[in-house]
């Protein structure tokens, strides 16, 4: 009986020995499997730097798994304070070594669903841009997101045009990278809550709901101004933004018309969850109040297949790689006066 017993054990033993054998000849890169899996689970994504660094000009690994739909290191609700001065290098430090030149990023440990580039218009606020890239940079990382960070920059000291830079945002970021998705920013407007994904979905997004600025409350239903998120089909859908609305005011809601007239709907996080803080800030000069806005919100219809993307003209002056973002200086040909 004991024999027996005994013979059984070592037969055993054999068969899961030479199973391991198999397993072990079949592994990918031949290496003690058992190894490399505990390694994996000791380096989750966020707290271990790679060591190999990926090149954001390679397409994304296709031997990745697909990153989860809710990214796994999220801490919702955020402490954000602009009090603090803080210089570039400041924010380097604290965005640390997982950023590659030109401000990208992308999870190393899965693939990123969408391709994001995120469009900053842009004129002399740099303390804004500070405290933006020092904020939104771990978040965009916490998200798993494989995303480009483009300043606009306009140049000169003419009318400010904030839609024409995002289209020129939108045009310059292609040339560079394969984005399917654009995250449209104000400089000065910082998430609360990091569960807000700065993606994409089936209608053009409207990230920045409940602002501090207007008490945390949407003004109104069809706003769709401050931190906004739309596909590339969606973004063409409607030709882009309107390149004519110089000044402040009215080429935001211009876009949200266009959006309805092709028949898009806009879609929100809620309003706890898409909560902003903006940079206290005044009137900045060449950007005074469009008195034209008005007038021109009734011809959206009539204007909206020629003026966009398709009649976008500009001069690039200077193309600036920094750790944290690519800034583009443009001359954005605004009218004489
Ligand atoms: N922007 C610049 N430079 C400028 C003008 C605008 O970078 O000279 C950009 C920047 O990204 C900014 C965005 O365009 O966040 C929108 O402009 P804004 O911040 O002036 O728009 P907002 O809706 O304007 O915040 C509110 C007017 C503030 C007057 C407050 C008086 N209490
Ligand atoms: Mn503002």
């Amino acid at each position: 009986m004991l024999k027996k017993f005994f013979i059984l054990l070592v037969c055993l033993a054999a068969f899961s020995l030479g199973g391991f054998c198999v397993i072990l000849f079949f592994t990918e890169d031949r290496k003690l499997f058992f190894f490399s899996a505990l390694n994996r689970e000791t380096k989750p994504e966020e707290s271990a730097e790679p060591t190999v660094r990926p090149n954001p000009t390679e397409s994304p690994g296709r031997s990745l798994d697909p990153c989860p739909d809710v990214p796994p290191n999220l801490r919702g609700v955020l402490h954000v304070e602009f009090r603090t001065n803080r210089t570039l290098q400041d924010v380097r430090n604290h965005v640390g070594p997982l950023i590659q030149q030109g401000g990208r990023y992308r999870p190393t440990s899965c693939r990123a669903k969408q391709k994001v580039a995120v469009i900053v218009p842009f004129r002399n606020r740099s303390q804004h841009l500070n405290h933006w890239l020092y904020y939104l940079h771990p978040v965009l990382m916490r998200q798993q997101l494989d995303y480009g960070v483009y300043v606009i920059n306009q140049d000169g000291d003419g009318a400010f045009n904030r839609a024409k830079l995002m289209n020129i945002g939108f045009n310059e970021s292609l040339k560079e990278y394969d984005y399917d998705c654009f995250v449209f920013s104000d400089v000065d407007l910082v998430p609360l809550d990091d569960r807000n994904l700065y993606r994409c979905s089936d209608h053009p997004r409207h990230l920045s709901v409940a602002v501090d600025k207007f008490n945390f409350i949407l003004p109104y239903a069809t706003i769709f101004g401050g931190v906004t998120a739309l596909s590339k089909q969606q973004f063409l859908k409607v030709n882009g933004f309107s390149n004519t609305f110089w000044g402040w005011g009215g080429e935001d809601d211009d876009l949200s018309q266009r959006l309805s007239y092709r028949g898009m709907f806009i879609s929100r996080p809620d309003s706890v969850t898409g909560r902003y803080k903006m940079i206290k800030h005044g009137r900045d000069s060449h950007n005074d109040p469009n008195p034209n806005s008005v007038q021109k919100l009734t011809e959206t219809y009539l204007n909206m297949d020629t003026d966009g993307i398709n009649s976008l003209s500009y001069t690039v002056r200077e193309i600036r790689k920094d750790l944290l973002y690519t800034f583009v200086t443009v001359d954005v040909q605004a009218p004489a006066g």
